[in-house]
């Protein structure tokens, strides 16, 4: 009998789940956010090729983030059992092993823009515990070998296989351990839930959608989106954990007075409340990155007029905790539309996932531009000295939302009875509003739509139509007309680098 290779794989994989069990425990410990294998998922997101990202935003969305950790789970594993091989071979190999896996951490950690000293503790001690770990579980299983390999009658290898799996089952026990420990005890997010429950701001209103917002028409998306149903985009692997009483913006740079404000600072300026519709540029046509919602904070044009920019500032590089970054142009932040530090999302404290506490929002300007969540520092700049996280990987510099409408009813390939059928569905071009939608059937004449009340410019608005179809195959299209006049065109271009254009349009069949 002998000890197979496997028994050394399997050494590997445990101490390196060790490793990470206790760098993850230490980071929740310690309030860091950004356990390592977080901050190797951030950097192989940033330093992959532009194409790449911009195919998977599109094509996976939020997917795109399990891809990379199934990615790196993949790739940890293999990398620990092979390790476990070297070990068999020399202690010192192993070691080399890890050292290299180390310094990969190290390197994705230190760079993070959000990188801080403690970050290098669970590092530390993730490396302490794979050493250790290796020490004694590769002791164990060259005892068992040596012991199977003498082969002589004095020596039963029984005891020392006996003791090669205690090491490991306690070293995996240790691991799993650790993992859920730090899951749980150590979570700054349990801090910030109870945060959330707790938080009172006096003066935020409870949502109700306005009389006739909504058309009726069965299926039609909700005029007001929930909250859970809210699309959700951005960048971050773990999303930022910040306790209400940590939270501060600084606002710089280009400005008469600096400011630094905490949460009661912010709040205690006065809320604004209202309807703001917050798209993704990397919506396709028809697509769903789009949400209609009622928010409450505090407006961004009295906080900058009390920084008071300088003249030749024109935009403000806006920073979230996790480091992402967003260039927003300053006048749409001060004029008259209810650009705001929102704290409050359909009556509730921000979602971590939304941003909270708290996160901007500037009506008629993409989320990409704009809707930093989880914002901390604002520095009002000019944009010929900035460079912001997709500007940088070729989106536009200012991104006004453009014009859309969308089709719900009928849906794609549904059938219908034929006769009368009532369809509907939304249109927008925040701030600017939508004055018309009109619909046509098989390329035959635009035909208007009757559209829903809304509250402001800011908002979709929902449209309906009742059409005549007779039995067959039909195709249907949808356009808008802005208050400004602008037609929406039906030339297609894609969503890279400023939003995409093009007629929604959907096919179904009617029967008798
Ligand atoms: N901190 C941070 N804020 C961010 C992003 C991000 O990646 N990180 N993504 C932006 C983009 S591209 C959009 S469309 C909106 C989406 O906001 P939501 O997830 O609340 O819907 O957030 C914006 N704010
Ligand atoms: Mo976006």
């Amino acid at each position: 009998m002998r000890t197979s290779r496997g028994w050394w794989w399997l050494s590997g994989v445990v101490v390196g789940a060790l490793g990470l069990g206790i760098s993850y425990l230490v980071s929740g410990l310690l309030r860091v956010r950004e356990s390592p294998p977080v901050a190797v998922a951030e950097s192989i997101r940033d330093i992959s090729p532009d194409g790449l990202v911009e195919w998977a935003k599109t094509n996976l969305g939020m997917a795109d983030k399990l891809v990379v950790w199934i990615g790196i789970f993949v790739f940890l594993t293999v990398a620990f059992a092979a390790i476990g091989q070297l070990a068999r071979s020399r202690w010192w190999f192993a070691v080399g092993g890890l050292v290299a896996l180390g310094a990969i951490a190290t390197a994705a950690v230190v760079t993070r823009p959000s990188f801080v000293d403690l970050q290098l503790v669970p590092l530390v001690a993730g490396f302490v515990a794979w050493l250790v770990a290796l020490t004694v579980i590769t002791g164990a299983v060259r005892q068992w070998e040596l012991v199977v390999a003498a082969d002589d009658d004095a020596t039963d290898p029984t005891h020392s296989r006996r003791r090669f799996f205690a090491t490991a089952g306690a070293v995996g026990g240790l691991a799993a351990a650790a993992a859920v420990l730090g899951r749980f005890a150590g979570n700054p997010r349990e801090e910030v839930e109870r945060d959330r429950r707790l938080l009172r701001v006096d003066e935020v209103t409870k949502p109700t959608a306005p009389r006739g917002a909504k058309v009726d028409v069965p299926g039609v998306q909700p005029w007001q989106t929930p909250t859970d149903d809210f699309y959700l985009i951005d960048t971050t692997f773990v999303p930022p954990a910040i306790r209400v009483k940590d939270w501060v913006l600084r606002i710089h740079g280009k400005v008469q007075n600096e400011m630094t404000l905490s949460y009661d600072d912010l709040v205690a300026r006065g809320i604004t409340e209202d309807w703001i519709t917050l798209n993704c540029v990397s919506n396709q046509v028809g697509g769903d990155l789009v949400g209609n919602a009622w928010w409450s904070g505090v407006r961004l044009a009295g906080l900058l007029a009390e920084a008071g920019p300088d003249d030749d500032a024109d935009a403000v590089l806006q920073t979230s905790e996790d480091g992402w970054t967003c260039g927003t142009p300053l006048g749409p932040m001060m004029d008259d539309r209810n650009a705001m530090l929102a704290v409050y999302m359909n009556g509730e404290p921000l979602t971590v996932e939304h941003g909270f506490p708290v996160r901007t929002l500037v009506p008629g300007l993409y989320g990409y531009v704009s809707a930093c969540k989880w914002v901390v520092d604002m520095e009002v700049t000019s944009f010929d000295e900035i460079e912001a996280y997709w500007t940088t990987r070729g989106w536009a510099e200012e991104g006004p939302v453009k014009i859309a409408s969308r089709i719900d009813v009928p849906g794609s390939g549904e059938s219908v009875s034929a006769g009368t059928i009532v369809c509907g569905g939304s249109a927008w071009k925040q701030h600017t509003g939508i004055e018309s939608v009109e619909v046509s059937l098989d390329g035959g004449a635009w035909t208007p739509a009757t559209l829903g009340r809304v509250p402001s410019d800011d908002t979709w608005v929902q449209w309906r139509a009742e059409l005549e179809v007779e039995e067959g195959d039909h195709e249907l299209r949808v356009r808008a007309i802005g208050k400004d006049g602008d037609v929406q065109t039906g030339v297609e271009t894609d969503v890279l680098p400023n939003g995409a254009t093009g007629w929604h349009s959907v096919e179904f069949s009617a029967s008798a």
